[in-house]
């Protein structure tokens, strides 16, 4: 996707200019994909611009930075506190925030411990991900042939850069095929994700998502809907899902911070229930949109207020 450039982002601790922003040719993270990063969303709201669940995503950050033995010498608050730095430096209303640190430039090598390490968060406007049709009308999704990368091989439920190979991979593919979008499998041929997105389907009218321990990432939007659903009545459940599963589904969607909630209206050729983003999936974005633009005081703990 095409981003416009801003003024600034931030760097180890200060403001520096968007053209000052430059990594060395030699850093790890790039050679290695020895990185973590986030995505973040901020949204207009009557009270000013409000970032959702900015606490839980510097929370990641860093633990997606633990599994690497990566040591990001800043704290969740001092990463918060950047973060609406940014927004405001950069006169942003509305914007994705996506912050990232990784194992710089030191020598040559595959281990990385003592490695320097670089932190930029950088925020931008983002339209929708998976575009405002999919968001209105759904998408149309295959099951990827690629599987989802396993815990046997990498700490798959940690945000690593490395790890996105297998989602470009996906994607790629999906695209290629004709697909908005890929659903892939984990090692044991469960349903996992999609390549940037946790997935939700609805039986019986019961709201389901595979487990964390399905190797997917625990995705902040999806731990947030859960909530949401269960609040507004649904009986929520966490469990392993068929590929076969999905064809039996009434609903499907997609949700994350980028993807926010997009419905799916097609899986494998197959139209999911009536081929048009279902009544319970309406019902969960609409709420949804209510609660991160500050229209739900029972939420409103989950925003950061721009000042
Ligand atoms: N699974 C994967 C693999 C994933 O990348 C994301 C976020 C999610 C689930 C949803 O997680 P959360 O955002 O916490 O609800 N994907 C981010 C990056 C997408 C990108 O293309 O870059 C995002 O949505 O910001």
């Amino acid at each position: 996707m095409q981003i416009e450039p801003t003024q600034s982002m931030w760097k180890n601790g200060a403001l520096i200019r968007w053209e000052e922003a430059t990594i060395h040719p030699l850093s790890h993270g790039l050679h290695y994909g020895t990185s973590v990063f986030e995505g973040i969303r901020c949204y207009e709201t009557d009270r000013g611009p409000a970032v959702f669940r900015l606490r839980e995503h510097m929370v990641r950050l860093r633990t997606s930075a633990k599994a690497l033995h990566m040591d990001i010498p800043h704290s969740v608050d001092e990463l918060s506190a950047a973060t609406l730095e940014v927004i405001s430096a950069n006169g942003l209303r509305e914007c994705y925030i996506r912050p990232i640190s990784l194992f710089g430039a030191s020598g040559i090598g595959v281990n990385p411990l003592g490695y320097p390490v670089d932190t930029f968060i950088i925020a931008f406007a983002l339209g929708a991900y998976l575009g405002e049709e999919g968001v209105r009308n759904g998408i149309r999704v295959h099951t990827s042939s690629w599987r989802r990368v396993s815990s046997s091989s990498v700490p798959a439920s940690a945000k690593i850069c490395g790890n996105y190979v297998n989602s470009a991979l996906a994607v790629m593919e999906a695209k290629q095929n004709g697909f908005d979008e890929a659903v892939i499998l984990n090692e044991h041929g469960f349903v996992a994700e999609g390549s940037g997105e946790n997935i939700f389907m609805v039986m019986d009218g019961r709201v389901l998502t595979p487990p964390v321990s399905a190797d997917i990432l625990p995705g902040i939007t999806r731990m947030s809907l859960m909530q949401v659903a269960a609040d507004m009545g649904y009986a929520v459940e966490e469990r392993d899902v068929s590929r076969g599963e999905m064809f039996l589904a009434e609903e499907l969607f997609f949700t994350g911070s980028a993807a926010e909630i997009t419905p799916i209206r097609e899986v494998d050729r197959r139209p999911v229930g009536k081929g048009v983003p279902g009544e319970v999936t309406k019902r969960l974005q609409a709420k949804f949109a209510d609660v991160v633009r500050a229209k739900d005081e029972k939420y409103i703990g989950w925003l950061t207020f721009v000042e």
